[in-house]
C-alpha cells in the first residue's frame, strides 16, 4: 500500500514516526487522524496507548533532555499527545452503573499525561472513570472522594520527589473510606514503596490494574497502620529546610565557582535533591538516591533539570551532616552512583 495516507497498523515503528511527526508540530488533530487510520487497520486501542504513544512520549523526553527540543517544543509536543489521548478517551461512554474509579496524580505531581493514559485505558476496559489530572491537594481530594465514593482511587506518581505527596493523597483517600491502587515510575519496580506509603495495592503496568481491582480485598485500616511515619531525622531536616538549602547552595557554589545562571541551576538542583532525599527517607529506600544519582549524571547537557554534578550532592551532604546520619549514608549512595555512571 505505497499510496496509503497512513502507516499500516502492523508496522509499529512507522506508526510511532507518523504520530510523532504530527505531535512534533503540535498538531493533535492530525495525530488523531493518523491514529484513526491505525485503528481502522486493526490496531487495538491498548497497543495504540502503550506501544505507540508511550514510547513516542519517551522519545519526546529524550529529545528535550538532549537539547534537540527546547522547553516550548517539548511542551507543544506533550500538549498535543495529551489532547490526542483525551480525544481518544472521549470516544468511550460507559453506563452510569459501570464500576467507578477516580484517577489522579499524587499531590505535587504535574505529570498528568501518564495518569490520563491510565484513565483512557480503564475507560476502554469499561470502567466509569473520573480523571482529576495533575497535583490534587490532599484536603480537596479527601472532600471530593467522600462526596463521589468511587470504588478506588487509582493514583499515579511519576517523580520520586512527589512520593511524600503520594502519601498525603493515600491518607486523604483512606480518610474518605476509599482504597488506593498506586502505580507510576516513582514507585519503582516492586510494591515496596507503595506499601510503605499505605497504598492498598500496587501495579507495575496499567495492564494489571483491572485484574487487581477485580480481585483485591482492600483493608484500609491495616494499610494505614502499616504505612511508615516520617522519622525524627526527616522532621529535623524538614524544620530546617530553608537553612539547609541555603548552606548547600553556598557549599556547591563555592566549590563550583558558579554564579548567575549557573547559580540558579544549583539552587533548583539542590531543591530537587533535598526533596528526593526526604522521599527516600520516608520510604526507607536508599535505591531512590542511587537511581537519582544515575539519572542526574545521565543528563547529557545542562537542561532545566540540572547540572549533573557531584558538587550539588556534596553541598547538600555537608549541610545535612551534623543533623542526619541516614541522610548522609543515602547521599553517599548518590555519589557512588554518579561516580559509577560517569
Ligand atoms: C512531559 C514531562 C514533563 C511535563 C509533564 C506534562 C504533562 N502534562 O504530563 C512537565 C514539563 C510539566 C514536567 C515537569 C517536571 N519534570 Co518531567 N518529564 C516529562 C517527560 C518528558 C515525559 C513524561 C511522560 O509523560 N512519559 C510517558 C508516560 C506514558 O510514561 P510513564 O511516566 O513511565 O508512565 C507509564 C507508566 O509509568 C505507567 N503508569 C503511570 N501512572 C500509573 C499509575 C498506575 C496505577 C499504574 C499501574 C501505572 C502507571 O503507565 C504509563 C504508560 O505506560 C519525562 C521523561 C520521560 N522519558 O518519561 C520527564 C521526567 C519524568 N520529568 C522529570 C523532572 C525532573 C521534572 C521536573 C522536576 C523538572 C523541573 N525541574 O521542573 C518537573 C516536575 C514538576 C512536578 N513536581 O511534577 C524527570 C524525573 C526524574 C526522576 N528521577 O524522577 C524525567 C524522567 C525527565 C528526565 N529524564 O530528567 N515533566
Amino acid at each position: 500500500m505505497a499510496d496509503a495516507p497512513y502507516p499500516r497498523g502492523d508496522d509499529l515503528q512507522q506508526a510511532r514516526l507518523a504520530v510523532l511527526a504530527a505531535v512534533g508540530q503540535g498538531d493533535a488533530g492530525l495525530a488523531f487522524d493518523v491514529v484513526g487510520g491505525l485503528m481502522a487497520d486493526g490496531m487495538p486501542f491498548d497497543s495504540i496507548l502503550f506501544d505507540v504513544i508511550a514510547p513516542l512520549q519517551a522519545e519526546i523526553g529524550r529529545r528535550w533532555q538532549q537539547g534537540d527540543y527546547g522547553i516550548a517544543e517539548e511542551h507543544a509536543a506533550t500538549g498535543a499527545v495529551e489532547t490526542l489521548v483525551a480525544l481518544l478517551a472521549g470516544s468511550f461512554t460507559n453506563p452510569e452503573d459501570a464500576r467507578h474509579v477516580v484517577v489522579a496524580c499524587a499531590e505535587g505531581d504535574t505529570h498528568s499525561l501518564p495518569a490520563r493514559m491510565v484513565a483512557a485505558y480503564l475507560l476502554y476496559l469499561g470502567w466509569r472513570v473520573t480523571y482529576l489530572g495533575s497535583s490534587v491537594p490532599a484536603s480537596d481530594l479527601a472532600a471530593y472522594l467522600s462526596d463521589v465514593k468511587p470504588e478506588a482511587l487509582v493514583l499515579s506518581c511519576a517523580i520520586v520527589t512527589c512520593l511524600p505527596g503520594a502519601r498525603a493523597s493515600i491518607e486523604a483517600a483512606h480518610h474518605a473510606g476509599v482504597p488506593v491502587l498506586a502505580g507510576g515510575r516513582a514507585f519503582g519496580a516492586s510494591p515496596d514503596r507503595a506499601r510503605r506509603l499505605g497504598a492498598d495495592a500496587w501495579a507495575g503496568h496499567p495492564g494489571a490494574i483491572d485484574e487487581t481491582l477485580r480481585s483485591w480485598q482492600p483493608d484500609i485500616a491495616t494499610a494505614e497502620r502499616d504505612a511508615l511515619a516520617p522519622t525524627d531525622e526527616m522532621e529535623r531536616l524538614e524544620s530546617r529546610r530553608l537553612q539547609i538549602i541555603a548552606e548547600a547552595v553556598d557549599a556547591a557554589r563555592s566549590s563550583e565557582g558558579g554564579n548567575g545562571a549557573a547559580g540558579l541551576r544549583v539552587r533548583a538542583d539542590v531543591h530537587i535533591l533535598f526533596d528526593a532525599l526526604l522521599a527516600a527517607l520516608l520510604v526507607r529506600d536508599p535505591s531512590v538516591m542511587r537511581d537519582f544519582g544515575t539519572w542526574h549524571r545521565s543528563l547529557a547537557a545542562p537542561t532545566h533539570v540540572g547540572t549533573a554534578s557531584a558538587t550539588i550532592v556534596g553541598g547538600l551532604r555537608s549541610a545535612v551532616a551534623p543533623l542526619a546520619p541516614t541522610a548522609v549514608a543515602y547521599l553517599d549512595e548518590t555519589l557512588v552512583a554518579i561516580e559509577l555512571s560517569a
